[in-house]
C-alpha cells in the first residue's frame, strides 16, 4: 500500500502502464475549477486548445492548487518518489462533436529526459467517457521503450507537432481510460496511447500533468523550466518555476510567455526518435 495508490494499483502501473481511474476531487471543486477555466477563454476570446495549451500552472493559482493537491502528489510519489517537479502541463479540451483528436504516440518522444521515468496524471475537469474521447492505450506498451514517431500536418491533431508512431505496435487488445470530473488517470511517458473525437454532448476537457523525479534531467542543449512541487531538489537540472499570485496577471504573463517559449525551442531542437 502506498501514500495513495494501493498494492494492486501500484502493480499494474509497473505490469501495464497506468492506472485509471482514481478519486480525487469533489464534483463542486471540480466545477468552479472547469468554470474559471471557461471564463478566461471567454474573456480571451480564445481556447487552451492547440497553441495556446501549455503550462497553465504558471498563470493560474487555481491550476497551482491542482498540481501541489496532496490527492495527485501522493499517488504521483507512490511510483516516482517523494522529490517531485512538474516538468510539464498541457491543457487537453475537445469541443462535443468537434473532430479534434489525439494520434497514437509516446509522451517522451519530445522530452529528453534521462532517466525515462516521467509520469503523467490526467486531471478531468469534466466527465471523460469512452464516446467523450477518453484516453485509449496499448496495456504493456510501455515495456517497448521509444518508438519511432513521425509527424503529421492535420490542424484536427491536438498534439502539438502531430507526432504519430511511425511503427506497428499490436492495438487489438486496447484499453479506455474513461474518468469523471475530479478524478485522474495515471501512465507511464512510453506508454502507447490515443485519443478519438468527443462524440458526447458535453465539452471534454483535462489537464495532463507531466511530474518527475528530481534526478531526472533534460538533455536537450537548453535549459529549460520545472516547478519543484513536493521535496527537494539537490541536482539543480531546472531553473526553478515561479507560482503565480494574481490570475493571469503581468508577472504572471510575462513569466508564462517566457517559459513556454523555453520550452518550444527545447522542444524544436528534438527531431522524432526511435
Ligand atoms: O487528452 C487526450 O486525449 C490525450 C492526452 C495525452 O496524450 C496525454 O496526456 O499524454
Amino acid at each position: 500500500m502506498g501514500k495513495k495508490l494501493t498494492a494492486e494499483q501500484i502493480a499494474q502501473y509497473e505490469r501495464d502502464g497506468f492506472v485509471c481511474p482514481v478519486d480525487a476531487f469533489s464534483t463542486e471543486r471540480t466545477r468552479l475549477w472547469r468554470e474559471q477555466l471557461e471564463s478566461f477563454e471567454r474573456a480571451q476570446d480564445q481556447k487552451m486548445t492547440r497553441g495556446h495549451n501549455f503550462k497553465p500552472h504558471l498563470l493560474f493559482p487555481w491550476v497551482d492548487e491542482i498540481v501541489h493537491a496532496p490527492e495527485v502528489l501522493d499517488a504521483v510519489e507512490d511510483l516516482i518518489g517523494p522529490d517531485i517537479r512538474l516538468f510539464h502541463l498541457t491543457v487537453w479540451p475537445k469541443d462535443a462533436g468537434s473532430g479534434a483528436y489525439v494520434s497514437w504516440h509516446q509522451d517522451a518522444t519530445y522530452f529528453a529526459l534521462d532517466p525515462i521515468c516521467h509520469v503523467t496524471a490526467w486531471v478531468a475537469l469534466s466527465d471523460a467517457p469512452v464516446e467523450a474521447g477518453c484516453m485509449e492505450v496499448v496495456p504493456g506498451s510501455h515495456k517497448l521503450g521509444q518508438l519511432r514517431h513521425a509527424e503529421m500536418q492535420d490542424p484536427e491533431n491536438l498534439l502539438s507537432r502531430g507526432q504519430e508512431l511511425a511503427v506497428d505496435v499490436d492495438r487489438t487488445r486496447t484499453a479506455f481510460m474513461p474518468v469523471k470530473a475530479g478524478q485522474f488517470s495515471l501512465h507511464h511517458t512510453h506508454l502507447v496511447h490515443n485519443s478519438r473525437p468527443n462524440r458526447s454532448t458535453d465539452r471534454r476537457i483535462g489537464l495532463g500533468i507531466s511530474y518527475i523525479p528530481t534526478h531526472a534531467r533534460c538533455t536537450a542543449p537548453s535549459r529549460v523550466t520545472a516547478m519543484l512541487v513536493r521535496g527537494q531538489d539537490k541536482y539543480g537540472h531546472f531553473d526553478d518555476e515561479r507560482r503565480p499570485q494574481a490570475e493571469a496577471g503581468a508577472e504572471e504573463r510575462a513569466y508564462h510567455t517566457e517559459a513556454v517559449a523555453r520550452f518550444r525551442n527545447m522542444n524544436a531542437a528534438l527531431s522524432t526518435k526511435g
